[in-house]
């Protein structure tokens, strides 16, 4: 298929097939293109495996707008999802016919060349809001000089439940005015991923002309804290603000992970400085399993994450996978990463029995 790279474009470097390499993820303005790792050096890294053309808003015509893609495992069953916001036209659903749109899938689905589901957005009175003046397909590019004019959902889990909620720029349908908001990931038996994104307004009340927030662990405590830019008056000017998580669920583990790459980004040589660690490798991903208590009994969670997949236009991610484990033992039954190797077979590592000897614990991955 011919096509041109979309802009902002939402690239990202991450394990489509599921065989511990990661695989390149590309859009244009026609569709999603998917590059497979094949390993061999020496003939090529990666082939071309297929497009898959954006999906379709209403019943007859393809989306207008495709917002920028966020990877993570939206339903907890140990398979990586991506989900990305539509909308069958520029204004996105001002005048009330159309509600906010999110399609969400496991990337096995979109491997396979099938079209996402839509999910449920519960956000009434509002729509996602789209600073674009082109009308050009999904090419969002404002002459208005925001810089922060992308549709652009970001994944983190603010209520510590464990399903990753997302922060996304939407409208009042009755004020007009644009700010930040939390869409909390709820269960929906109605949807094929059994979820569903709810709006939590109360969260952000006040908080106007807010225009890019990302989650962010201030304390180094394994919650997710949120940091955001705010536009002040006319122009571009904009000032920066946090908000600190304040969920109260004490009895909520956390495991933080890191991978990194062990190599060193200046002296290594030791002596008398501190040797670095490393540096941060992307696309790798972080899976576990866990038992959760329900009612008399345990169930099985398990949950996948991957670590800096894109490069996409601000997409701003954490260096790290923070996994909230809800009201989890202090304990993972099995912890395993796959790291992408040049050869044909990626480098994966598994920890039985990983216990978490405090409610917050961080733990440091190195790959040589
Ligand atoms: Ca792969
Ligand atoms: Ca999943
Ligand atoms: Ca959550």
């Amino acid at each position: 298929m011919e096509d041109e790279l979309r802009f902002p474009h939402s690239n990202a470097f991450i394990d489509l097939d599921a065989d511990g390499n990661a695989d390149i993820l590309v859009t244009g303005k026609k569709a999603f293109h998917l590059w497979q790792d094949v390993g061999d050096k020496q003939v090529e890294h990666f082939r071309k495996h297929k497009s898959v053309t954006y999906p379709q808003c209403r019943n007859t015509s393809s989306c207008s707008v495709v917002g920028q893609s966020v990877f993570a495992d939206f339903n907890l069953d140990g398979h990586l999802d991506m989900a990305f916001p539509a909308c069958a036209s520029l204004d996105c659903g001002k005048e009330g016919e159309e509600e906010p749109t999110i399609f969400m899938g496991p990337l096995k689905q979109l491997w396979n060349g099938e079209v996402f589901d839509k999910v449920k957005v519960i956000a009434e009175g509002w729509k996602f809001h789209v600073d674009a003046d082109s009308s050009d397909r999904s090419t969002l590019y404002s002459s208005k000089g925001n810089v922060y004019f992308g549709l652009t959902p970001r994944a983190g889990d603010i209520n510590l439940d464990g399903y990753p909620d997302l922060l996304i720029r939407m409208e009042s349908k009755e004020t007009g005015k644009a700010q930040m908001q939390v869409l909390l990931n709820v269960p929906d038996s109605s949807s094929k991923m059994g979820r569903a994104f709810l709006l939590q307004p109360e969260i952000m009340e006040g908080i106007e002309n807010s225009t890019l927030a990302v989650f962010y662990d201030l304390y180094e405590n394994g919650m997710e804290d949120i940091l955001m830019v705010r536009e002040t008056g006319e122009g571009k000017q904009f000032e920066i603000g946090a908000f600190t998580n304040k969920t109260k669920d004490s009895d909520a583990y956390f495991a933080k992970v890191i991978v990194l790459s062990g190599v060193c980004y200046h002296d290594c040589s030791g002596g008398n400085i501190s040797v670095p660690y490393g540096t941060n490798l992307p696309g790798q991903t972080i899976c576990y399993r866990t038992q959760r208590p329900i009612e008399e009994t345990f169930t099985e969670i398990r949950a996948c994450a991957t670590q800096l997949p894109q490069t996409a236009h601000h997409s701003l991610q954490l260096p790290y996978t923070i996994f909230g484990l809800g009201m989890a033992p202090n304990f993972l039954d099995v912890m395993y990463v796959n790291v992408t190797d040049a050869s044909s077979h990626s480098k994966g590592r598994a920890w039985p029995q990983v216990r978490l000897k405090e409610r917050r614990s961080t733990m440091y991955i190195l790959f040589f």
